[in-house]
This record gives C-alpha cells, sequence and structure tokens, in this order.
C-alpha cells in the first residue's frame, strides 16, 4: 500500500493568478537600506512571483501545504538568513533577515511561517542554546531544507501562559523520558525534527531535540482551519519517549530560552506582515483606479481616497518602525519590548488593511481572483500566534508602568 503523506503537496489545477504587485515606498525608506538587502530583497521578490504567486491560491483552497517550496525556501537563504555563514547560514545582518520576510509575507503568511519556523525557532535555540556538535551537525541540514523542523511551546491548556506547561522529563540514565502534549504547532506533521520544552524534575523549562520515528512520539494533523490554510498545522504528543541526553540544549534554562526565540520569530513577523499589507494595498489601489461605478474610477470618490490615504499611511508608519527596529537589533540594542510592541502595531495595521482594501473591491473582494481575503483571514492567525494582540499590549503596560498585570 502506498504509503499515505499528511496534506500532500499536489500540483496547481486551476488557472494561475496573474501578479501585477509593485512596491509602495511612500517616505523613500528604501534609501536607508543597503545594497545586500535590496538585492535579498529583489531575489525573493522574483521568487515569490515566480514560485508562489502562481499556485497559494489553489493551496490555500485546498487547504494542502506547498510542501515543494521548501527546497527553494532554502536555495534563496531564506532559513536563517542572519546566523552565521560558518554553519552554512545567511550571515546577513537583521534588516536583511526582514526584508526576506516581508517579501515572503507579500505572497502568504503561511510561506512567511515556513521560513519563521525553520529560522527563528529551530534553527535559532541550537545556535544560541545548542552544543557546537549540535550546531554543526544540524544546522546546515536545516538551512540547506535536508531536515524541517518544528517548535513545541504551546500546549492544550497553556497557550498564553507557557510557564503553566506539563510537558516534563524524567531522568533515566542516559535518556529524559519525556511526556505530554504540544498543540497548534506548525509544520509538526512533517517535522524531521522538533524542538520542544518541557519541564525537568525541578520545574525547570529545558529544550529538547525530538527526532521523527522516535518510539512513543507522533504528530497528527490539526483540520478545519480557515486561516494559514496552506500551511501544515499538528500536535505533538509524547508517551515515554526516550530522548537520549546528548539531544538535550545544555545553554537553556527557564521560561527565558523559548521566550528569547519567540523575540527572534516576532521581529520577523513585525518585518513580515508589510509585505501582506502591501500586496492588499497594491491591490485596492489598481483595482479603485479600473473600477468604474457612477461613470467614474471609484477612486476618485473621496471616501475610497480616504481608505487609500489612511492605508499608505498606516503601511508607511509599520515601514519605518520596522525599518528602526532592525537597526537597533543590528547593534544589539532592541528590546523583547520593543518587538512586542513592533509585532502588535504591524499585524494589527496589516488587518485592517486588509478588511479595508477588501470592501474596494466590493463582491469581487471576497474571491481568489484576488488575494485580499486570503490575506485578511491568514492575518487572523498571525494576530494571535506568537502572542497575542491583548498579550503584546500587556508586554508594553508592563513595560510603561512596571505594574505586571499577568501575575
Ligand atoms: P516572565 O516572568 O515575564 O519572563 C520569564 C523570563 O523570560 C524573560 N523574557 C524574555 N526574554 C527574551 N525574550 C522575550 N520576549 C521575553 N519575555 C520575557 C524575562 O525577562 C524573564 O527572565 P528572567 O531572567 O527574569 O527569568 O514570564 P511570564 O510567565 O510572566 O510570561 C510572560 C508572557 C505572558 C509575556 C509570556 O509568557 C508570553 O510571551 N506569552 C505568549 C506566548 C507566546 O507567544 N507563545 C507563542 C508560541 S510559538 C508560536 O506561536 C509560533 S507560530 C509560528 C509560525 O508559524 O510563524
Ligand atoms: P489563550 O491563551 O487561551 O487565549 C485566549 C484569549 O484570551 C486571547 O484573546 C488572549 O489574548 C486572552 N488572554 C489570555 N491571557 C490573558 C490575560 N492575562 N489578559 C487578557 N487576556 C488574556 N505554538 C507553538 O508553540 N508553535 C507553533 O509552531 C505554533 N504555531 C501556530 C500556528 C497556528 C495556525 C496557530 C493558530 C497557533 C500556533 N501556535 C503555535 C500557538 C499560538 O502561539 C497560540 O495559539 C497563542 O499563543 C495563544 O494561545 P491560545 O490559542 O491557547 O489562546
Amino acid at each position: 500500500m502506498m504509503q499515505k503523506i499528511p496534506n500532500e503537496a499536489k500540483p496547481a489545477t486551476r488557472k494561475a493568478r496573474e501578479d501585477r504587485f509593485q512596491y509602495h515606498d511612500y517616505f523613500g525608506v528604501d534609501e536607508l537600506l543597503s545594497e545586500e538587502h535590496l538585492l535579498a530583497r529583489q531575489a525573493v521578490r522574483d521568487w515569490v512571483k515566480a514560485e508562489v504567486t502562481p499556485i497559494i491560491e489553489d493551496y490555500a483552497e485546498r487547504a494542502a501545504c506547498p510542501t515543494h517550496l521548501f527546497k527553494g525556501l532554502a536555495e534563496i537563504g531564506a532559513f536563517g538568513p542572519s546566523l552565521p555563514a560558518k554553519y552554512g547560514c545567511g550571515g546577513m545582518d537583521e534588516i536583511a533577515y526582514g526584508v526576506i520576510m516581508q517579501e515572503l509575507e507579500r505572497g502568504d503568511s503561511g510561506v512567511r511561517s515556513m521560513a519563521s519556523v525553520q529560522g527563528s525557532l529551530v534553527m535559532y535555540p541550537i545556535y544560541r542554546f545548542g552544543s557546537e556538535e549540535q550546531k554543526k551537525y544540524y544546522l546546515p541540514k536545516l538551512a540547506s531544507g535536508e531536515l524541517i523542523g518544528c517548535f513545541g511551546l504551546t500546549e492544550p491548556d497553556h497557550g498564553s501562559n507557557p510557564s503553566g506547561m506539563l510537558t516534563n522529563i524524567k531522568d533515566d540514565g542516559n535518556a529524559y523520558i519525556l511526556n505530554g502534549a504540544k498543540m497548534w504547532i506548525t509544520n509538526s506533521p512533517l517535522a524531521d525534527i522538533a524542538v520542544v520544552w518541557a519541564k525537568d524534575e525541578s520545574g525547570k523549562i529545558r529544550g529538547l531535540i525530538v527526532e521523527k520515528g522516535m518510539k512513543g512520539f507522533s504528530a497528527p494533523e490539526i483540520h478545519g482551519k480557515w486561516s494559514l490554510r496552506a500551511s501544515i498545522t499538528g500536535e505533538l504528543i509524547f508517551e515515554d519517549v526516550r530522548v537520549p541526553k546528548k539531544n538535550l540544549l545544555p545553554e537553556a534554562a527557564g521560561l527565558k530560552g523559548p521566550l528569547s526565540c519567540l523575540s527572534k520569530a516576532r521581529y520577523g513577523i513585525a518585518w513580515g506582515v508589510i509585505g501582506a499589507a502591501l500586496d492588499c494595498y497594491d491591490t485596492a489601489l489598481r483595482y479603485s483606479q479600473e473600477r468604474i461605478q457612477f461613470g467614474k474610477p471609484i477612486g476618485a470618490f473621496q471616501l475610497t481616497q480616504k481608505k487609500l490615504a489612511e492605508m499608505i499611511t498606516e503601511i508607511t508608519k509599520a515601514q519605518l518602525m520596522a525599518w528602526r527596529m532592525g537597526t537597533l537589533a543590528n547593534s544589539g540594542k532592541v528590546t523583547p519590548e520593543q518587538i512586542s510592541m513592533a509585532k502588535r502595531n504591524n499585524v494589527n495595521m496589516a488587518l485592517v488593511v486588509a478588511r479595508e482594501s477588501r470592501q474596494i473591491l466590493g463582491g469581487m473582494g471576497i474571491t481568489n481572483e484576488y488575494p485580499i481575503m486570503r490575506h485578511m483571514m491568514n492575518l487572523e492567525t498571525v494576530l494571535t500566534y506568537e502572542g497575542t494582540h491583548d498579550i503584546h499590549l500587556l508586554i508594553t503596560g508592563h513595560d510603561i508602568t512596571g505594574f505586571n498585570a499577568f501575575s
């Protein structure tokens, strides 16, 4: 019998959508970017146009993951672009990482997720908390897409509050015995390895590299998502899984470990969603210039202009915030709280832009002839994962008042 691959990739069957995307840079933010940033961005932009736009509506409609894109993502350097070249990674700076995420999310948030999880949530923890042996073994394989990884923090009963996690390890000679369950894990059904966070016998949170095929480990797919439909999501179930001690990330102890990885991924999201917003804005702007009602283009009506003018204003503010966050990250000065503010602001901005753009397209806005409804549905997840909209507000609240609303 043929082995069933979860969410198997199939070739696109529908007519490919024409990609007329034009970039918008109202405040000349590009002048703040280096030649390297612009080259990296252009390469990813070209790849998205050639490989993502023609197939993405079809995959989203079928709720199938375009797994064949992993290889291309590796080839364009989307996995760990700002991690060191000596481990087979990009060796670029944090702004290059940001602009790459922006171009990927212009294509689809799910495609950006494929890269974010691999680079920021699997490669980064191994780089930051792993032994030299782990780095040398795993990082080149992950950068080249030979191995695909996932990140297990969230549990069925512990989402916003990961410190309450129940997943645990017990010392058993040369191995740990891992028990528990993780929920909502991007890429888990197809991942070769999972970076899993679990409490040890003293209650300290530790990170482990769990490999596919380990006895007692399974990763069933979660079905029925109306958002991130072209991204595969699943659970991680551990029933007395024997994980060799050499798979423990030696330098991570405490919640700070996984939360540092989240900072890296949230940073990428704060840049990424600008891409989704630009795709929606660009589509709506062109439509407003071409669609005639009452004898003139709808873009000539003041109410349409108000929507478009507000959209480009908010996109511009997000571009500037992302750039400044990038310069702070490059000099090692960005704080997790600044990243939280940028993630929250920019995701919400993109969602508002998507909703306003959808209105400008009228009935056509709800179809998959245009990318807007797909972006809008995707952004509902992006508003929630990597810390919800309200959790990030409370992080800012804590930072500015000194009072922690969580405890
Ligand atoms: P709290 O006491 O505040 O913090 C514990 C320790 O961690 C430090 N810390 C951070 N360090 C680095 N980066 C951050 N973002 C950090 N946030 C906190 C903190 O300084 C402290 O250090 P120390 O030395 O004092 O021990 O912890 P808390 O239990 O009160 O929790 C705070 C809270 C609620 C903000 C945090 O738990 C949180 O961020 N919750 C949201 C959970 C979340 O974002 N989950 C995301 C799961 S992964 C995911 O969604 C992937 S989607 C992938 C995709 O497809 O793209
Ligand atoms: P809850 O924590 O139950 O929150 C529900 C609501 O309560 C939210 O509105 C929240 O803001 C609010 N709330 C909670 N606490 C407070 C409070 N103190 N004050 C005010 N309001 C509060 N996780 C991973 O570990 N790895 C992954 O790869 C991953 N991928 C994901 C992919 C998808 C498609 C989705 C949907 C999620 C993914 N997640 C992943 C999980 C994601 O990070 C969680 O969904 C998120 O952190 C929220 O947790 P929750 O869904 O349990 O919601």
